[in-house]
């Protein structure tokens, strides 16, 4: 048994390159339920992150009370990291779910039943109809829907209704990543797969602390790096998280300048003559830009704007210079940062420069962060149209007017679709009247929090909110809507490598929660959306008849799920599109024949200038003759919007800890996690704590130009004038606030996004900082990852409990040297691989 609240990785299964990763099953059933007491084992995947593993849900008397790992999947071969063991079924399984629908009467929600509820919905959906036509309307969704559920939104938001406002948080989220592989190939879509870090050389983590937002992915890297053959691992992030710890070279840039260090890297591969320069003469489109663009960039100048040592960037840009085969991820410290697209679009460079794309080991993952972000994308519940189809490509649209039957008119299509922040801003204007909101939190997650809360609460703005849980959000709406969660429905979705899961309903919905596909379908019909023919513009009957009419929409397009059925997901692995005629066991890796979908017929953009945003059109697209070549896109470096300054000296960026899922509405509901991260904190270095006079556990106010947080320190190893807040504390639970005290991060961030995928900034921005009040011992944070103490902190080490206790079981040609079946490991506190180790190998 190890306890995965302070062994988080668990035990290490080495291996070396090209050998297979080894299957360990991680399992963790409720205090008192043994194995034999399991009535049966429900195929699911989990939904805590993009890793996407295959896991089982255990059932006993029609309840969820357990999960372990699918050892057969190619994703995660068995493994389960702490919030898929504990938070998957625990954070579902609660007594606090919404069990009916509610409505506002007199300012109070109070309860209902579905018609009153619905027809509410549907009186008001109508009358702004007519009054106001489609434009009033905005649809505002998730990363954590199913494809069926995201595909019926898509349909009824752009066939029925005809409204370019629709978007989900996936704008929050992956909106870069999707943009960042348009502008470079064409389309969105997965150059890489995870076992290319079964086969690398290198592995470059830029702005992605994996230790703690993909954990299993984590130990495959960890197994790799203690095996006989380790990659080199060069990690760039502000902060000591365990990927910095374990990396040969840490670039610890000042947030908000990655693509001035980028220009850098890219710069050392010219120099050097790294390239591949066959495979760029036949493979690539603008090489000479690329290259007269980043001649500024010596190392000096990096060092000089980055903060970061001239030779630490040679370091690093050697590495990938000379490695045979290298992996990169890229994820939110670039998304959420300054410059984002164009930042995330050098990484596409370096390995196009270098000719490392669509090979074993040398993959590129533009990563997701939530469990279906990829299936949103697709699907066009956001701003795409469905199957990567370009809005500004009247084929395409004609396409889907065809298959849906309905006028090409109504699909939006006239300008570009409306971003997140954009509807909220026409929410503010008045012009968008309806809002719903489905399966996201933006009360707690969206940057600037005081303008937010504002705009949903404003008298003019008609609000549905869909959820598990009476949120922050949900306070605000009109009408609130019970879903059924994870476990309680059917449904597909598609992880970071186009890994395909099936996840079948385990156990009944709570109350009256119904699965959010049967409340968009039902919406429909009461809305009685019809097509060309007069027939329902959705008749689907249930979710495999949602996902066959989606395989149909994807059918030729990059993503092609033709071959992908609910029977060929069930009993195996995960499969990876393009899956169909030509593909029927799925794709590995794409580009592998240096094919690009960049013809202009077939892409999914004509792309963007990466500095202003200004589209680049059909005209100038199709007169560059990309056809089925790579674009090296770039832009110049500029500063981040808010800089530090006399009134707010200090660099604010937040992000995640591993404990806690987002907004913690699942996370928190599971005791050992939420002991484990109960309240807020914010992290300062030791410098600066020492210059302000503040002491681990003491209270400061953290105030930036929009609002203010006031929550306990935590001195940590992180970048001096640099301080970072975990954004998952809102206020539904206020125990960790007694007081009252503000504590959410994105009080404080900016309204401020990426001029090309309009991801919003919520990694840099500028702060003031000072001590309140003494605290009452130490902070909260956990002790086990990034946010630990410094180095010389003496403070006690989370722990977990019974509650934490998973089994780990090997496949008999795993076992680690010694051991046998069942493995017992006591608790590795801190990193999983010793200083030493790291000292010796590297
Ligand atoms: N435990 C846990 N896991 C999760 C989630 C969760 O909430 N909790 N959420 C999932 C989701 S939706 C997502 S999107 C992913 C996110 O996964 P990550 O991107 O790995 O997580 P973050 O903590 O948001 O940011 C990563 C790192 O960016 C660094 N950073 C901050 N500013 C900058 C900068 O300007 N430049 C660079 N290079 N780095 C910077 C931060 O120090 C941080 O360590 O995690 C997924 N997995
Ligand atoms: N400052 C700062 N802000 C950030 C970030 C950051 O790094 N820093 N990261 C951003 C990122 S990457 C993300 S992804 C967002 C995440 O932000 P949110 O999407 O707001 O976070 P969640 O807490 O995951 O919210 C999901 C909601 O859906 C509900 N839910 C879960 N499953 C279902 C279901 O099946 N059906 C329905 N109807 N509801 C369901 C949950 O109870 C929860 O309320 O935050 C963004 N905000
Ligand atoms: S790595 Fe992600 S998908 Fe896998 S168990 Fe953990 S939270 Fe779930
Ligand atoms: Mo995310």
């Amino acid at each position: 048994m190890v306890d995965r609240i302070t062994d988080i990785w668990g035990t290490r299964t080495p291996f070396a390159r090209g050998e297979s990763w080894p299957v360990r099953v991680d399992q963790l059933l409720a205090d008192g339920v043994g194995e034999a007491d399991v009535d049966r084992w429900v195929q699911s995947a989990c939904v805590l992150c993009s890793n996407g593993c295959g896991m089982d849900i255990a059932v006993k008397d029609g309840a969820m009370v357990g999960v372990r790992g699918r050892a057969v999947d190619a994703v995660n071969q068995g493994r389960l990291g702490p919030k898929g063991l504990l938070a998957s079924w625990q954070g579902v399984a609660t007594k606090e779910r919404l069990t009916r629908p509610m409505i506002r009467e007199n300012g109070r929600l109070v309860e209902t039943d579905w018609d009153t509820a619905m027809e509410r919905i549907v009186a008001r959906s109508r009358s702004l109809l007519a009054d106001k036509g489609p434009l009033s309307h905005a649809f505002y969704t998730s990363g954590q829907l199913f494809i069926e559920e995201y595909y019926a939104l898509g349909v009824i938001g752009k066939g029925g209704i005809g409204t370019p406002h629709m978007d989900g948080n996936t704008r929050l989220c992956t909106a870069t990543a999707a943009a960042a592989m348009k502008e470079s190939f064409g389309s969105d879509g997965q150059p890489g797969c995870y076992t290319d870090i079964d086969e690398c050389d290198a592995l470059f983590l830029y702005g992605h602390n994996m230790a703690e937002t993909q954990t299993v992915l984590w130990s495959r890297v960890l197994d790799r790096v203690t095996g006989p053959d380790r990659p080199a691992v060069v990690c760039v992030d502000p902060r000591e998280t365990e990927v910095a710890r374990l990396a040969d070279v840490h670039l610890a840039l000042k947030p908000g300048t990655n693509l001035a260090l980028m220009h850098g890297l890219v710069r050392e591969l010219f120099a050097h003559g790294w390239n591949d320069e066959d495979f760029v003469a036949h493979h690539t489109l603008n090489v000479e830009e690329l290259s007269a663009a980043v001649q500024p960039w010596t190392p000096e100048e990096v060092a000089r704007t980055c903060g970061v040592e001239a030779d630490d960037v040679r370091r690093a840009a050697g590495i990938f210079g000379t490695s045979r085969r290298v992996v990169s991820t890229v994820l939110q410290g670039f998304y959420q940062s300054s410059q984002a697209t164009a930042s995330s679009c050098q990484v596409n460079n370096l390995h196009l420069l270098r000719g490392m794309i669509g090979r074993p080991g040398c993959g590129i993952l533009q990563m997701n962060g939530q469990p279906t972000a990829q299936n949103n994308r697709e699907c066009g519940a956001d701003g795409d149209l469905p199957g990567f189809r370009n809005w500004e490509n009247p084929d395409h649209v004609n396409e889907l007017a065809a298959l849906w039957n309905v006028d090409p008119q109504v699909i939006p299509h006239w300008a570009p679709p409306t971003h997140a922040m954009q509807i909220f801003r026409y929410a503010e204007q008045g012009s968008i009247g309806f809002l719903w909101i489905s399966a996201t939190n933006p009360a707690v997650s969206m940057p600037e929090l005081p303008r937010i809360r504002k705009i949903l609460a404003s008298p003019g703005l008609f609000v549905v909110v869909q959820d598990l849980y009476m949120t922050e959000t949900a306070q605000y709406a009109d009408v609130v809507l019970p879903a059924a969660g994870w476990g309680e429905k059917t449904g597909t979705f598609t992880n970071a490598s186009r890994t395909v899961h099936l996840s079948d309903q385990a156990v009944e919905p709570p109350g009256e929660a119904r699965s959010d596909l049967d409340i968009f379908l039902d919406y429909s019909r009461r809305m009685d959306f019809r097509n060309k023919g007069g027939a329902p513009l959705l008749d689907w009957v249930g979710p495999e008849d949602a996902y066959r009419a989606w395989q149909d929409c994807s059918r030729g397009r990059p993503c092609d799920y033709t071959g992908i059925s609910y029977s060929k997901l069930r009993g195996g692995s995960g499969i990876q599109w393009p899956c169909n005629e030509e593909h029927p066991g799925g794709t590995k890796r794409l580009y592998g024949d240096g094919i690009f979908p960049s013809n202009p017929d077939y892409c999914e953009t004509y792309g963007h200038d990466l500095l202003t945003g200004a589209t680049v059109g059909p005209q100038a697209f199709r007169a560059m003759a990309p056809a089925g070549r790579a674009l090296f896109k770039t832009a110049p470096y500029s500063p981040p919007h808010e800089e530090p300054d006399a009134d707010y000296p200090f660099r604010y960026t937040t992000g995640r800890t591993v404990y806690h899922f987002h907004t913690r509405t699942k996370t928190a509901r599971s005791k050992p996690l939420n002991r484990a991260a109960p309240d807020a904190w914010v992290e300062l270095s030791v410098s600066d704590a020492g210059r302000l006079g503040v002491a681990e556990g003491d209270i400061v106010s953290v105030r930036s130009r929009r609002g203010e947080i006031v929550v306990p320190a935590r001195v940590g190893d992180i970048r001096s004038g640099t301080v970072f807040a975990p954004f998952h504390y809102g206020y539904w639970d206020e125990c960790g606030s007694p007081d009252g005290r503000p504590r959410a991060a994105n009080e404080l961030t900016m309204t401020d996004w990426d001029p090309v995928s309009k991801q919003p900034v919520f990694k840099s921005a500028a702060v003031h900082v000072e001590r309140v009040a003494a605290g009452a011992g130490p902070s909260a944070a956990p002790t086990t990852t990034a946010s630990r103490p410094a180095s010389a902190g003496s403070v006690p080490v989370t722990v977990g409990g019974p509650e934490a206790q998973a089994q780990e079981t090997f496949a008999p040609e795993a076992l680690p040297a010694g051991s046998a079946g069942t493995v017992s490991a006591g608790p590795v506190l801190g990193a999983a691989v010793p200083a030493t180790t790291v000292g010796e190998l590297s």
